[in-house]
């Protein structure tokens, strides 16, 4: 039954694991020989000098020592030993990048991203923007004009006639039912690489020592730095959402040390004119596909030393104390249906570099790191890590190892944390407030044709990138969803009409940045559900934060949807009830009625829907809701294993391991089942969750173990949860720690929120603090930070495995649930603000009322 996605590389396929562990290690370019890169012998007086009279970067005697004193890293002069301020928030190698995907560092800013390699003669920056995509209008694919996915020519009476199928046969064929519904994604495209900014040194250094790069996500600064020939040579890079550039800076412990020639490349799917002028390198040129305008510029600014600038745009550096590198890029592409174009993005790259070389190094870096650690800083777990004394990758590879031995092995707390950590900086790195949500690799990709196009996957991936965001604390990233939601509406509207001769708006499961929101030849595309999905998560944001005025600027986009399915959904002439037709559990099948998926996202669309209605006053339009789902199937079945039903039919089969488990949703992420509310389905969804993963080899990708890691903390089962994360950092994760295969940032994103899932849970009605907490942590611990349903900041403290002091936040002044075995002993309530509350508890159950900004703190008694 199970159908590939429409990309070579499927990950039905093979799972190549030998990758994971093959270009770790490469030691190249570490002893290379050769003679020192540059000359010098100039006091350190005199290369800031150098660097004033330059005069092309205002630098401070103050920023200078802050920024490459090598003093900065702890730990100096002995291999591998350096650290950076935050060593338990880092990742670190003593060993060059050599595979993008495997060990380069991600830096972003929201609207671009770079992966750097760390070489010691050359250094590889690879970089990407948001917009450069092949595809859309412009792009005439094997002949065919961009239609949106939707069909051409118009197929009339084609749903209908599947339904009759369903309705007579049960299922219909799934390939006669694909070619009938599907057609060749002509002009879908893919996201592009933009280029590869390197910097050469004309020789390498004979010896060299003290390699280290990092990665320190509290900061979002990369860092590179060795000795070479006795010379230590520092990088620092970042990616500034605040700036809108991304920063490079290379500095050397001795004077006149830095020659390289710095250049810039692209990719050959597209035109290019290459031009420089007074260390200013300009790239420009049009896609082929599209015609879609792109252009980067990159200034190179040496303090000390010459600098040309050369006939081919390349520019070379002699003998600088140091250099400061600053990338701006753009295209001609905006999110406006139906010409996706906009205006030449040359003003705008020139204007944000411009206004970037006004400020110092200093400046830009402070400016970015007090931008990136708001976010970043506001959560903080401890379940026993310690700082990493030896390498991140060899950690992660001694894990792997002994994992191997041992199948059994829990990975240690350090790297479960690194794990939960990437997933929060990848996040604030590729969305931010104006730019596109994540794709499926965020915003990196060095290829130009990259698996699934890099697209927006919305049957789960794309949904899966947004699980952290407001449970971890950054609601800021939830902005490009909202945006991209309603980009889509309009074209949606159109495929609504056309493909499922319904009003409203609808997407099917593959979106491009150009609206397209039809259909492919995979049966599994056609999916108007996956709108529902994603719908969810622009009412969880509303949950995490009651803020209204978020709610109504969504409101139009939900109850607009909700006119679809008024339209779209028919009778199940088996037993009248209304459903999805025709239905397809996501990549799995076959075309049914009203599977258990397709039922249970439009319930929860329903009941979304009507509680927004309420919110917000809707009257009318909710009364007309209720009535629908009075009449909807809500898909809730158990089969004749005590399974939840994955079909209205019983067809489950106990031993099949699919990767995709679309028939939990009802348990998360939505919360139609719960233990206290829906017992039986609770234990029907533990019994297929469980077998689903018993089997799960034959799928074993990451974003799929990342979701069984939520599902697990939603079953209360804390081990299991756990031991889902550790077998995707064994299998699934790269050196860089980023998941796969291949490297697709959902596994990620759901690591993150699945490790906050097992320490708080808010959505059955109640705050619940530790829900799943593994045997296998230390029995001590604490967080804060981390965000619960009705605008609370949660934080506790734990001995024992039992908290012993719970801190809560209020934003909004919503009444307070709380359940947690502390309320269950003695204990004493306080409040920042006046006095406590009273507070009514029912067995570990408190009910409490809040005030707006005020704190409370639970302390446990002991007897
Ligand atoms: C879903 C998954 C695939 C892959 C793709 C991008 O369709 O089934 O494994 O993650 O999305």
């Amino acid at each position: 039954m199970t159908t590939p996605h429409d990309a070579p590389g499927n990950a039905t396929a093979s799972h190549n694991t030998a990758s994971h562990n093959t270009a770790s290690h490469n030691t190249a370019g570490h002893n290379a020989a050769g003679p020192d890169p540059a000359g010098g012998g100039l006091s350190r007086r005199r290369m800031l000098g150098g660097a004033l009279a330059a005069g092309a970067f205002a630098l401070t005697s103050a920023a200078y020592n802050r920024v490459s004193s090598p003093a900065a890293w702890a730990g100096t002069g002995t291999s591998g030993a350096g650290q950076t301020t935050n060593p338990s928030l880092t990742l670190w190698f003593n060993t060059v990048g050599v595979d993008w995907q495997n060990d380069a560092f991600p830096v972003g800013n929201g609207r671009g991203g770079a992966m750097i390699f760390g070489g010691v003669q050359t250094e590889q920056i690879q970089f990407n923007d948001e917009t450069l995509w092949t595809g859309g209008p412009g792009s005439a694919e094997g002949g065919h004009d961009y239609t949106f996915g939707n069909w051409d020519p118009p197929r009339p009476g084609v749903v209908d006639s599947v339904r009759a199928t369903i309705n007579t046969q049960g299922s219909s064929d799934e390939q006669v039912t694909a070619g009938e519904l599907g057609q060749t994604k002509w002009g879908y495209g893919a996201y592009q690489t933009f280029g590869d900014v390197f910097l050469t040194a004309p020789t390498a250094p004979q010896t060299v020592t003290d390699y280290r790069r990092d990665l320190d996500m509290s900061t979002g600064l990369a860092h590179v730095r060795f000795v070479g020939d006795g010379v230590t040579y520092q990088r620092e890079y970042f990616a500034s959402y605040p700036d809108d550039v991304t920063v490079g800076r290379v500095t050397a412990d001795r004077p006149g040390q830095i020659s390289v020639t710095v250049s810039i490349t692209t990719a050959d799917n597209r035109s290019v004119t290459l031009t420089a002028a007074s260390g200013r390198i300009t790239m420009r040129g049009n896609l082929q596909d599209n015609g879609l305008l792109y252009e980067a510029q990159l200034l190179v600014l040496a303090e000390g030393g010459s600098t040309v600038t050369n006939a081919d745009g390349t520019v070379t550096v002699t003998a600088a104390d140091a250099l400061t590198l600053l990338l701006t890029h753009g295209t001609n592409y905006a999110n406006k249906y139906p010409h996706y174009r906009g205006v030449d993005p040359h003003d705008k790259v020139t204007k944000a570099l411009d206004a970037a070389r006004r400020r110092s190094y200093q400046q830009l870096r402070d400016r970015h790191v007090a931008d990136h650690t708001a976010l970043f800083g506001r959560v903080r777990i401890d379940i026993g890590q310690a700082a990493s004394t030896e390498p991140t990758d060899l950690q992660l590879n001694d894990f792997k190892a002994a994992r191997k031995v041992d199948v059994t092995t829990p990975a240690s707390p350090e790297l479960e944390m690194l794990h939960f950590h990437i997933g929060r900086y990848l996040l604030i790195s590729s969305a931010r407030a104006g730019t596109l949500p994540p794709n499926l690799q965020g915003k990196w990709n060095n290829s130009t044709a990259p698996d699934w196009q890099d697209d927006y996957t919305t049957n789960i991936n794309l949904e899966m990138n947004y699980w952290p965001s407001d449970l971890t604390n950054l609601p800021e990233t939830v902005a490009p969803l909202a945006d991209f939601i309603e980009s889509i509406r309009e074209p949606g509207r159109v495929t609504a009409r056309q493909l499922c001769d319904a009003g409203g708006w609808a997407a099917m499961n593959h979106l491009n940045i150009f609206g397209y929101t039809g259909v492919s030849t995979n049966a599994s595309t056609w999916s108007p559900e996956s709108t529902a999905w994603l719908l969810r998560q622009l009412w969880e944001h509303y949950l995490f934060t009651q803020d209204e005025k978020f709610l109504r600027s969504v409101y139009p986009a939900i109850k607009e949807h909700v006119q679809f399915w008024m339209d779209y959904l028919v009778v199940d002439p088996s037993d009248g009830t209304l459903v999805v037709s025709p239905s397809y559990s996501p990549e799995h099948g076959p075309f049914t009625n009203g599977c258990s998926y397709s039922q249970m996202v439009i319930w929860d669309l329903l009941t979304n829907t009507i509680e927004a209605a309420k919110v917000l006053g809707d009257k009318q339009f909710r009364q007309s809701v209720e009535k629908l789902k009075a009449r909807l199937d809500p898909g809730l079945r158990i089969g004749s294993w005590g399974q939840l039903q994955e079909w209205k039919q019983d067809l489950d089969d106990p031993t099949d391991g699919h990767r995709h488990t679309s028939h939990s949703y009802g348990l998360f992420p939505s919360n139609q089942i719960t233990a206290e509310g829906t017992p039986e389905y609770f234990a029907a969804a533990g019994v297929s969750i469980r077998a689903r993963t018993a089997n799960t080899a034959q799928n074993d990708i990451g974003w799929n173990r990342a979701q069984k890691a939520n599902l697990f903390a939603r079953l209360y089962d804390g081990n299991m949860a756990r031991e889902q994360m550790d077998h995707l950092l064994w299998r699934n994760t790269f050196s860089n720690f980023l998941n796969d295969w291949p490297f697709q940032i959902d596994g990620n994103f759901g690591v993150t929120a699945g490790l906050a899932e097992m320490l708080l849970q808010s959505h059955a009605g109640f705050v619940h603090v530790l829900p799943a907490l593994p045997d296998g942590w230390a029995a001590r611990g604490s967080y804060d930070g981390l965000r619960a349903r009705g605008a609370f900041t949660v934080g506790v403290d734990w001995a024992a495995r039992v908290p012993t002091e719970i801190r809560v936040v209020s934003d909004r002044g919503v009444d307070l649930e709380l359940r947690s075995a502390l309320v269950g002993g003695r204990f004493e309530l306080t409040a920042k603000h006046g006095k406590a509350p009273r507070y009514k508890v029912d067995g570990d159950q408190l009910s409490m009322p809040t005030t707006p900004g005020n704190s409370y703190t639970l302390r446990a008694k002991s007897h």
